[in-house]
């Protein structure tokens, strides 16, 4: 039988880094069957599309996957491809908490023939059974030979054939620029982000955070070496293209239990494995000088963080009272000695926040090392504590905003300011931290550290930009590169006169994520 995944796209970003469940399905599926792999963020697809590539490629059952900010493209795909005949799976985030929904239970229209339930590593060979057998069940959960719910181990991950998959959809280099760029430096003819997990669960239970009740708090980790030896895998073939490659470590709290994480830090550089990544890592975590020394020898470059708030208040609301605002500069001083950045993001639209709260923050913001602050609202997603909570207070607004999707939009009212004043503070955050000011501020506020360090923080920001203002375009890009032409020029123009000067260690200099190992 013939598979085909498909994530829908985003409406946001394109290319920006692969799904890895869809690797980690076809990894996982049983032979005799061959699965093949469309990302719509990499090749955009209308329902007439994926109708006609289904069809014609002869697809035997497609599983789709989608977060819920993507379930309303999600079901009118998979309508589209149950309407010529071919039956659809779903799993995911989504439809593990809205079953009902995607199988028409609820009293709207069915979209899936069949729904999987949480982690699908173990129920996924059994639904391609059943679909080749033309037996597929309605659900498929993680359940035990009794009955209980059972969350895999990652003890015997599979491995992900990095060296052979087709990564041709996600090369963020333009094709154009891939034969000039091959001979640059140590090779920059693709880069690609591409997404490793070293283990699944966070314990701590936010209120907003799908993950806890998702993945459990039961926290579950791969070998170190599978992790080494995958990491190997991605740098051999960045080498033999000549390009670049970049992990993210898609683990919630990549750093949950230090000891473990650590351990594996070492044996990446035992192993010589480094190549440059991110990861998420709550602020509480970062307090450990020896975890964040290994952490920069490691490869780390970039780390995300959850600081949501700079108001404590706030922050014990959501059950994120571990959270000290009071020592984010420290941490992000600490990662900055270490030339690693922090990716801050914060949520606003929190019940104590008031008007004039983005501005708060940004003054904050300003007495930290530059990294790449990141604005969101207080999203009540199906199923969370805050969605059960708002609900029962009758405060949800939208209260199947999905069905609807609207980017960086509420719903639910906000105890101390409007919807629209919500709305206007995330706006504002986004405006002036990614205006072309604020940007050649940020590279200058760093003049002392190596010149790929700054080009690093200066494309980071420029794409991040990206994240709230469209800019999918060539002409979009094209606009926001005019705008910040000074200071792109100015360190084209310090790079170049370092290559004239020393043109065997400048290259690699220059490029910002350049592997030294
Ligand atoms: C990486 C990641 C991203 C990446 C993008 C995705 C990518 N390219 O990988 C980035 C950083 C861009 C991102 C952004 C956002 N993310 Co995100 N992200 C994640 C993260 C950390 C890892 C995803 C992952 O690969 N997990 C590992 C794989 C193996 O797990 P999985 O995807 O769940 O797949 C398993 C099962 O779900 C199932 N399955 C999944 N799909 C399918 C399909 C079929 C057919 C079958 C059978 C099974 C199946 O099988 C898999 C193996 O067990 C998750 C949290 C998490 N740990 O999952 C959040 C998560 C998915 N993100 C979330 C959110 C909310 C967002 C944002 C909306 C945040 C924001 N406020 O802006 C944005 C939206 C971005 C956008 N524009 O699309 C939520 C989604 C909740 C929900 N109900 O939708 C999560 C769960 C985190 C959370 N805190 O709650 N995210
Ligand atoms: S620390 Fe992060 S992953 Fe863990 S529950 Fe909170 S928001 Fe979710």
């Amino acid at each position: 039988m013939r598979i085909l995944l498909y994530n829908p796209d985003n409406g946001v970003t394109r290319n920006f880094m692969p799904h890895l469940w869809m690797f980690l399905l076809k990894a996982l599926t049983p032979a005799g069957h061959e699965v093949l792999l469309i990302d719509g963020n990499a090749q955009p697809m209308d329902e007439d599309g994926i109708a006609r590539f289904v069809l014609e490629q002869n697809i035997g059952l497609v599983g789709i996957g989608a977060m819920t900010r993507m379930i309303a493209k999600a079901y009118r795909m998979a309508d589209a491809i149950r309407a010529v005949g071919v039956p659809v799976v779903m799993g995911g985030p989504h439809v593990t908490e809205m079953a009902d929904e995607a199988l028409g239970r609820d009293g709207g229209p069915r979209h899936a023939d069949a729904v999987a339930l949480g982690e699908a590593d173990e129920t996924w060979p059994k639904i391609v059974d059943d679909a080749a057998k033309h037996t597929l069940k309605d659900i498929y959960a993680p359940v035990d030979p009794f009955g209980q719910e059972q969350k895999p181990s990652l003890q015997s991950y599979p491995p992900i054939p990095w060296d052979t998959i087709n990564l041709d959809q996600f090369n963020i280099v333009p094709k154009l620029a891939t034969p000039m760029l091959r001979k640059l430096g140590a090779g920059w003819g693709t880069f690609r982000i591409i997404p490793v997990e070293s283990g699944r669960g966070c314990p701590y239970g936010c209120e907003f955070c799908t993950v806890t009740g998702f993945f459990g708090d039961s926290i579950r980790f791969r070998t170190n070496k599978s992790v080494v030896d995958e990491l190997l895998l991605l740098k051999a073939r960045m080498r033999s293209e000549r390009g670049q490659i970049a992990v993210f470590f898609i683990d919630d709290n990549f750093a949950i239990n230090v000891k473990r994480t650590k351990s594996l830090l070492r044996d990446i550089i035992a192993a010589d494995a480094q190549v440059h990544w991110v990861a998420q890592i709550s602020a509480n975590l970062l307090r450990d000088e020896e975890l964040v020394d290994l952490i920069a020898a490691a490869g780390g470059k970039w780390i995300f963080i959850g600081m949501e708030s700079i108001d404590p208040a706030n922050l014990k609301d959501v059950n994120k009272g571990f959270n000290k605002p009071g020592e984010y500069a420290a941490v992000l001083e600490r990662l900055a000695q270490r030339n690693v950045f922090a990716i801050t993001s914060f949520i606003f639209g929190m019940d104590n926040d008031t008007t004039g709260v983005a501005e708060r923050t940004l003054h904050e913001i300003q007495t930290w090392p530059p990294g790449l602050p990141i604005f969101g609202l207080l999203t009540p997603l199906p199923a969370t504590p805050l969605y059960k909570r708002l609900e029962a207070a009758g405060r949800l607004t939208r209260p199947k905003h999905w069905q609807e999707f609207i980017p960086f939009a509420m719903a639910h009212t906000p105890l101390k300011m409007t919807i629209s004043e919500a709305h206007a503070e995330v706006k504002h955050g986004w405006a002036k931290s990614y205006s072309p000011e604020a940007i050649a501020h940020a590279v200058a506020s760093i003049a002392h550290k190596p010149l790929g360090y700054r080009i690093n923080i200066l494309i980071a920001r420029l794409c991040f930009r990206g994240i709230y203002f469209p800019q999918m375009g060539r002409f979009a890009w094209a606009k926001t590169i005019a705008q910040n032409r000074s200071t792109i020029l100015t360190l084209l123009k310090e790079a170049f006169r370092a290559r004239r000067a020393a043109p065997s260690s400048s290259a690699q200099q220059a490029s910002p994520l350049a592997h030294s190992g």
